[in-house]
């Protein structure tokens, strides 16, 4: 007989390993272990989705005529990694092969690899493209641009494509027309919750008692753990939160986490959704004149364009990938970023709903809790950790392309063109944060400034060697050179005071 490994990303009936074994003599294994649990201090919540997320998956192949062996978290005999496992299940039922996809993570796959046995691969024909056809694309192009692999994936995948294989309104990418701020008054729809079951009230108990250790909520786990509750959830944003998805995809308000996003990335990546239904939903959408065009557009390019560009990424340039430092940043993380406790309001409620809910929206991740990571010179290795740990969605596949590459520019352009960095301005634009913030946005240099304003500027003038050169910060050093003195050193000592604060360990 042959052994299947199913992880706890790779709950998907069409797996490419399910597919290549046979129920009649095959045995599937899945299993609960510390090793998956503790690389990095896991949201509990995550923990939670993972594991009832595997328990259902278990039940449900069961149904389907496998043979499933699952070993719980605590199951005596657990070896406590995965590689031990396959071993342990190798030898005890005398397995010829262990047939097993692709995995999402680099540092699992090597341990797989090195551990000796005798494992046959399959490509994740989950994802669009695979990490070979990804290597052909980047292959003899001078630079890598999300814009260009964006386009051929609309054409390759035929979505909002008019006949002819032109994009439909003429244009392929509405970014511009996809940041609009809230409108006063306007509220995000009531987001789907669904209840606990048997096996999840189980898996609470179990995470709440081995991983009190972790930072963030245990309490109030709503997530799908299901293929049929993670397509109620695409079905409720279809209905109520897509077609504003467009206009407000960039917008940020008080008291409210999910606005119009759709809230999909961690049953997407754990197998429960299918990227290619979703994209056709969409279009489908579209096309019965449902939602507008830049929301269409706006979400599939998400979904093909910047999921499927960041795995290309991670792979092409793995492992050496993780250990870049463009910037050659040395600050350690400061440790409001797993309490929440700090003055600046925007990062209090950005981090708050991340330790409560494991989840914040695309532009809280980059331009609030990136962009102070960014500004204040914070080491990516630590804030990448951070993501890693925090977000329900995060696997080491997708996070770090955006935080490494996207948020940090620790790879120096390799992902995007610029650091997006921003003052205080840009969140004052985009939310009603500084409204009941103790800080003024307006001020740049007094004690009660902003800090996100001085801090833009240090990192501007102190990264000059490197950035200046950059033709889309060409606007950036020209006002920077057009600065009075006095201002120039005004911002630069008050940068100084706030990162002093920092390496003092103080909260800002
Ligand atoms: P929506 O805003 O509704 O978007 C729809 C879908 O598009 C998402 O579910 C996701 O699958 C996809 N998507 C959107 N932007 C991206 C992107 N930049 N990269 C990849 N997919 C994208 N996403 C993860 O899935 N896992 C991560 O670990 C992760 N880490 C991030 C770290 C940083 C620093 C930043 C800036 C972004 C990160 N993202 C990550 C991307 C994005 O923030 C999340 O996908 C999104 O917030 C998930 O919420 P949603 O489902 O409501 O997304
Ligand atoms: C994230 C995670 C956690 C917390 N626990 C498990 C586990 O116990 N068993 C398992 O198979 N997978 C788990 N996962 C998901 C893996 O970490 C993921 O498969 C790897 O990061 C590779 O993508
Ligand atoms: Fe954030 Fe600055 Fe606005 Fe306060 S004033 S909410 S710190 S941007």
């Amino acid at each position: 007989m042959r052994l299947g490994l199913v992880l706890g990303d790779q709950l998907s009936f069409d797996l490419a390993s399910l597919a290549a074994l046979d129920p009649a003599h095959d045995v599937i294994l899945m299993a609960e272990v510390q090793g998956e649990a503790r690389y990095v201090p896991h949201h509990p919540q995550k923990i939670v989705l993972i594991f009832s997320a595997m328990r259902h998956f278990a039940q449900a192949l069961r149904e389907r005529g496998w043979r499933v062996e699952y070993v719980e978290l605590n199951a005596p005999g657990n070896s406590g990694s995965i590689a031990g496992e396959l071993r342990r299940w190798q030898q005890a039922l005398g397995a010829t092969h262990i047939h097993l996809t692709e995995c999402g993570e680099w540092r699992l796959e090597q341990a797989l690899n090195d551990a000796g046995l005798p494992l046959v691969w399959h490509r994740d024909t989950r994802f669009l493209c695979s990490r070979d056809a990804f290597a052909r694309w980047a292959k003899d192009r001078r630079q890598l641009r999300m814009e260009h692999f964006y386009r051929g994936m609309r054409k390759r995948c035929g979505l909002l494509l008019e006949p002819d294989g032109s994009p439909v309104g003429g244009t392929w990418n509405l970014d511009g027309d996809n940041r609009k701020p809230l409108p006063r008054g306007l509220r995000g729809p009531f987001p789907a919750r669904f209840a606990q079951d048997e096996i999840t009230t189980a898996v609470v108990a179990l995470v709440g008692e081995c991983f009190s250790d972790h930072y963030g909520a245990v309490e109030g786990f709503d997530y799908p753990v299901t293929h049929e509750q993670a397509q109620q959830l695409w079905e409720h944003f279809l209905e109520f939160g897509l077609a504003a998805f467009g206009d407000y995809q960039d917008a940020m308000a008080e008291g409210e986490p999910f606005l119009f996003h759709a809230r999909i990335s961690a049953a997407l990546n754990i197998g429960l959704l299918d990227v290619r239904r979703l994209c056709e939903d969409v279009d489908n959408a579209w096309r019965e004149a449902r939602i507008p065009l830049n929301a269409a557009e706006g979400f599939i390019r998400q979904l093909i364009g910047w999921r499927e560009y960041v795995r290309g990424i991670y792979w092409l340039r793995m492992p050496e990938y993780a250990g870049l430092n463009y910037l050659g940043n040395d600050r350690a993380l400061p440790e409001f970023y797993w309490t929440g406790h700090t003055r600046m309001r925007c990062m209090e409620q950005a981090i708050g709903q991340t330790l409560q809910l494991g989840y914040a929206h695309h532009i809280q991740r980059l331009m609030v809790t990136g962009n102070f990571a960014l500004l204040a010179g914070i080491v990516p290795s630590a804030i990448c950790e951070w993501y890693l740990a925090v977000y329900m969605d995060a696997f080491d596949w997708v996070e770090l392309p955006n935080t490494l590459g996207m948020v940090m520019h620790a790879d120096g352009g390799y992902l995007g063109s610029k650091p997006y960095c921003a003052s205080g301005r840009y969140i004052q634009r985009m939310s009603d944060h500084c409204k009941a913030c103790s800080y003024k946005v307006e001020h740049a240099v007094e004690e009660d400034a902003c800090p996100f304003n001085a801090l833009y500027w240090h990192f501007i003038i102190r990264h000059r060697h490197l950035l200046a050169s950059n033709p889309r910060l060409a606007l950036v050093y020209r006002s920077l050179d057009g600065m009075s003195v006095a201002r120039r050193e005004g911002v630069w000592a008050r940068g100084q005071i706030l990162l002093a604060q920092l390496d003092n360990g103080e909260s800002i």
